[in-house]
Formats: structure tokens, sequence, C-alpha cells
């Protein structure tokens, strides 16, 4: 499927950095022994499964929660440490591999800072996951980061991170046992991601900041196939002025990871257009072979199926 002008590029493919990762706490301190054998490699491993599915390019991101729970005045310094790693390993393998930033949320306007050392070295933005530290990302501290942003022209990609406990005991605690994944991809993910992003458009962040580039997961995290209903019933009488529905398809993208459905995959063309729709994996908590295999038959024309593949990464990442 890929050819030279048009490398197959995954934008959600995760790894661990030792030193952070070390940090997290209680259930989110490691992954099955394949997925975390997967995770702590940067060459070897990682390439021959992209070779094997036909997979170019990866940007590389750290998995959930990433920097985010980190608080106290090493926050700025260790997620300086994790990044700079990142960046020699997309050195080291510079036609197989580009980077999302770590940010210090904690520290808003580090992380701002940070954000801008990074793409500076030539990172393509920078993954968040959930809420920060208990507090959602629409909250005003956290301003700076997607000011950078738009000023440098580089998405955020907002990925999914575990619920609050308290969301958790209360919604998903019947049936983590029978179901672990009832709180991670099988729905909780969803439902925290989906709601950050609706409360940064709530927020009034994309008139802030009109040219603001967001990506979601997972086709959207439901929200292309809820936009009617969103857009319409935020507007009924007793509402601020917003047009959901622009905002959405003016400032979001969204990516295929984990989620290798045509329905769903046709739902987000017909509400958002192709050109905002880029392939993803997922991996290492998805296998590479079934996008890709899936990506070889999905309804569309060559010329679609090219830029979900690749081109809308090259144009969006500036690659
Ligand atoms: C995780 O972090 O545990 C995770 C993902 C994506 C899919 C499944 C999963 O980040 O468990
Ligand atoms: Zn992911």
């Amino acid at each position: 499927m890929s050819t030279k002008t048009n490398p197959v590029i995954a934008i959600e493919e995760h790894y661990w950095d030792a030193e952070l990762s070390a940090l997290f706490m209680g259930v989110e301190s490691t992954r099955d022994a394949e997925i975390m054998r997967r995770l702590t490699d940067l060459g070897e491993l990682r390439i021959k499964e992209m070779d094997e599915a036909g997979v170019d390019v990866q940007v590389i991101s750290h998995g959930a929660p990433s920097a985010q729970k980190l608080t106290g005045p090493d926050a700025v310094a260790l997620t300086r440490r994790v990044n700079d790693r990142l960046h020699a390993a997309t050195l080291a393998h510079p036609a197989r591999f580009a980077a999302f930033a770590a940010l210090p949320t904690d520290n808003p306007q580090a992380a701002a800072d940070e954000l801008e050392r990074t793409v500076q070295l030539g990172f393509k933005g920078a993954m968040l996951h959930g809420l920060a530290n208990g507090v959602f990302l629409d909250d005003k501290r956290f301003r700076p980061i997607f000011a950078r942003a738009e000023a440098l022209d580089v998405p955020i990609y907002l990925h999914p991170a575990l619920p609050m406990q308290a969301v958790t005991d209360a919604y998903y605690a019947d049936y983590i046992k029978d179901f672990p994944m009832v709180v991670r991809p099988a729905w909780g993910f969803t439902v925290e991601t989906a709601t950050v992003a609706i409360r940064l458009i709530l927020s009034g962040l994309f008139a802030e900041h009109p040219k603001l580039k967001i990506v979601l997961g997972h086709l959207g995290e439901t929200l292309p196939f809820l936009l009617w209903r969103i857009d319409q019933a935020l507007k009924r009488p007793g509402a601020k002025a917003m047009s959901f529905r622009d905002v959405f398809t003016s400032n979001f993208y969204v990516t295929t990871s984990g989620f290798f459905s045509d329905p769903a995959l046709l739902c987000c063309v017909m509400e958002m257009g192709v050109d905002r729709i880029l392939f993803a994996v997922d991996w290492p908590f998805v296998a590479n072979k079934p996008a890709t295999e899936w990506m070889g038959r999905v309804p569309l024309c060559a010329e679609d199926r090219a830029k979900i593949l690749g081109g809308n990464a090259k144009k969006l990442l500036k690659m």
C-alpha cells in the first residue's frame, strides 16, 4: 500500500520510558508481559512488527498516563529527560520514527515551553492523556499549552487515560472483575476522552484559539457518530451561541487507532470529510497487521485511502 512518496504513517503508537513508568501507580504501573516487552522496545521488535504489516513510520508517544500525574519540582526536568530519550530513539531510526512529546501538565507554563523546545527538536506535537491530576484540560490554567500549540501550528493529541477512582467506583466497579477492559478501551477510556473533548469545545477554547488543532484517536471517541445530536441539542433555547459542529469539523482530526470498522469509518468520512482522518494502530495494545489489512479493503477510492494512510499525516504533521 505504501510507495516511496506515500509512506504508511501510524500516529498513535506507544512506548514506555523506564524512568517515567517506574513512577506509575497501582493498576497503571504495569501491563501484560507481551505488551510490556513491546512498550519498552524502541528498536528491533518494533521495526520488525512494522515491517511485517507495512507500517513505514510510527509517530511514537508515551503510554498513559505519561507525564500527566507528575507533580513537584522534578516534573519538568524529568519530562525533559523523557523527551530527550525519545528524541534520541527517533534519531537512531529517522526514516521510521517520529514523535509526540510528553508534557509536564502540572506546570502549564513549563509544559508550553517544553512543547516549543521539543518541536524545535523535530517533534510533531504533543500527546495529553485524560485529566491532569484530576483536573479537566479546559481549566483556564492549561490555556498556555493550547496557545503555544496554536502558535507553533502543531496538534495536541487527546489520548485516553483511566477515569478517576470515584468515577470508576460509581460507574464500573461492579463489572471490572469479569470484564477488566470495561474501564479501559471497551468504554471507560471513551467516555473520559470524549468528555475532555466536549468540555474543551464548551469552554470557548476554539474561539480564543481558532487555529488550534486537536487529534482524537479511536475514530473520534464516538463524537462523529453523536455530532448531529450534540450539535442540535446544545442549540436548544437557553444556550450560549456556539456551533459544536463547526468547531468539531474545523479544529479536530480523528485517527483509526484500535477501531477497524467500515461503518464507523464511513460515519467519520460523512461527518468530517476524508481529509480529517488519519491512520493509527495503537500499537502495542493493538497489532499492526489487522490495521493495515483492514485499510487494504476499506470501501474508499485509492486516493482517499492514501490520504488516510499517510497523506493527511504528512500535511498535518509537516512530514
Ligand atoms: C492501556 O493504556 O492500558 C491501553 C491503551 C490502549 C488500549 C488498551 C489499553 O492505552 O489497555
Ligand atoms: Zn493509545
